[in-house]
Formats: structure tokens, sequence, C-alpha cells
């Protein structure tokens, strides 16, 4: 064989085995089955995180947060802090060693610190928020990125770029980046720049705010997606554009495939929020380690589980 063709070869290999692990599990899916076990427990290692970085909500959160949804429900302030006290607990419970970034009442959506950044590899593309009363979220994250871990930050450099991290969904082999109201042609450009060894593809996003609010992972090569006509055709063209087949476990609320996979366990839906989407994952995911979360109140902006955190692999710099 010619060596050019190796790569070819071995690619298609893998390809292969992938599709058919993927036949095997949807033949025995709910059962756990060996092809199932293994297939949930190989390229775990890109989800492993040693720190966080997350912001305290301030008071203008509950007048002056952004949101879209038609249901204009008061917020209340201190529900929502409640949940978010029990976010960060989770994370900490999970091993991550948690940097809080003081609330910034000039900037009511600072806690949703996801669409600042996008971290993976020792690399910390500073987003370009689509929304003009965001972009000065990424002053205070860029510093502490820099600070803190001596990550290498890319920043952009073209204006017209708009970028959430929100949009931007990493499957532990190639990245798939929204393209909605916050995020542009240009926004997914610079995730393919700054992270040139992967494969990025752009997903038209409609009737939700991010990709994300449609689709995440829900372990490594399992993807969570909303049952709206929205998701599903989100996930089309994922299946189409991606170069990997992932498990696909479909949720009832779009709102529930906002999920959280850090460090060998799932963070999702409460079953009193939705309870529906909750048996779902009880059912799909019986033997691996779950915690279900409410995040009723910071949802009603339009947030999802992924939203409240930046995650990063990299140990901290400390001088002794
Ligand atoms: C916004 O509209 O920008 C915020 N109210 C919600 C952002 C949620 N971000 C996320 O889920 N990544």
């Amino acid at each position: 064989m010619a060596a050019t063709s190796l790569p070819v070869f071995l690619y298609s290999v893998r390809r292969k085995f992938t599709s058919l692990v993927t036949f095997v599990g949807k033949i025995f899916t709910p059962q756990q089955t060996a092809t199932r076990y293994i297939y949930r427990h190989h390229n775990t290692m890109s989800f492993v995180y040693r720190n966080a970085v997350v912001s305290r909500i301030p008071d203008s959160f509950a007048k002056d947060a952004l949101r879209s949804k038609s249901s204009k429900e008061e917020v209340s302030l201190e529900k929502a802090r409640r949940q978010h006290e029990v976010y960060i607990h989770t994370l900490r419970r999970l091993g991550l060693d948690v940097i809080e970034l003081p609330a910034d009442e000039g900037l009511p959506d600072c806690v949703f610190v996801e669409d600042t950044a996008v971290i993976h590899n020792g690399v910390a593309l500073i987003t370009r928020p689509g929304h003009p009363s965001r972009r000065k979220e990424v002053e205070s994250i860029r510093r502490v990125l820099q600070k803190e871990f001596k990550l290498e930050l890319y920043e952009i450099a073209d204006e017209n770029a708009m970028i959430d991290g929100g949009d931007v969904l990493f499957t532990g082999k190639e990245f798939f980046v929204g393209l909605s109201n916050r995020t542009n042609q240009a926004g997914a450009l610079a995730v393919a720049n700054a992270y040139p060894d992967y494969r990025v593809s752009s997903i038209n996003v409609t009737n939700a705010l991010h990709l994300k609010s449609l689709v995440s992972v829900a372990w490594p090569d399992v993807l969570a997606v909303g049952a709206s006509p929205a998701a599903k055709k989100a996930l089309k063209e994922m299946e189409l554009k991606g170069e990997y087949d992932y498990e696909i476990i479909t949720l009832p609320d779009d709102e529930a495939a906002s999920c959280l996979y850090l460090n060998g366990t799932l963070i999702h839906c409460s079953k009193e929020e939705y309870p529906e989407s909750f048996k779902v994952f009880e059912e799909r995911m019986p033997d691996e380690r779950r915690i279900p979360l409410n995040f009723s109140e910071i949802s009603k902006v339009d947030a999802g589980l992924t939203c409240g955190v930046l995650l990063i692999g990299k140990q901290r710099v400390h001088i002794q």
C-alpha cells in the first residue's frame, strides 16, 4: 500500500468500526451491552478538566439580562442565585478548582461565561459576542485566562466576526459551530483558525438562541438533541457535514438538550423541570454517573446548563 493511502485506509476502517458500533448500539438500546460500554468509555480524555471559571450573578440580571422568550415571567434574583450556588457546588464536587469572578452590574448577562471564550488544548479563543451589550464581558475573562492559566490566547481580528461560545459544540473529535443571530460565518472561521487540527462544520440554527440550545454532548460520542423541528434540522445538517457518527439521545424538550458532560459525569435537567426528558436520561443512561440540576430560574433568560462555566483542562499556574 502506498504511504499516502495508509491514513485514508486507517480512517475508513475507523469510520466503519464506529458505524458498526452505532448500529449495534441502536439495536440493543436501551439495554446495557458490552458494545455500548466500550462505545461510551473511549474518547473520554477530551472532557477531563481540573479548573473552571464562573461569574457571580449581578443584581441587574433579574431585570436587564437579554431574553427572547415570549413568556416574560419575573426572574427571582434570590432563586437564581440559589440555583447558581448549587451549580458551582456541583462543579466542585466533580473535582474542579472553581474561580468565581465578581458580578459586574454593568453586564447583566455576565454569568453566562461560556459565551466569552472557547477553550481547548491550552488555546483560548476569545469570542466577539454577537449581542453588543455582551461585548465587554470578554475583558475580565481574557485577564483571568491569561493570568491564572497562561493559556495561549487567540484573538479575533475580523471586526465583522460575531461568535458566542454557546454556538460552539466540541464533540471531542470535531467542532460544530451554529450560525445563529449571535454567530456568523466569520465567527465560525475564527474557530477553524484557532483549532486547525480539527474539522469545523457550520450548522444553521433557527428558532433557538444557540446551537447548544438544541444539541449538546451527553457523553463522549453521545449527543443529546431536542425533538423540535429546529433541533432535528440542526442534527441532520451535523450528520451530513460532520466527520464522525454519534449515538443520539432525543429529548422531548429542547431545553433539556443543554446538558453538561465533564469528568465522567453528566449534569442534566431535573425531574421537576422536565419530567419527560428526565425519564429519557434515566432510561438511556441507566449506568452512567448523572447529576440532575434545577436551572429553571436562570433558564428564564434563555440559558442552558452549559452556559455558566468555562472549563479548563490545564493546571493553574502557581509559584510556591
Ligand atoms: C443572552 O441572551 O445572551 C443571555 N440572556 C443568555 C445566554 C445563554 N448562553 C448560553 O447558553 N451559552
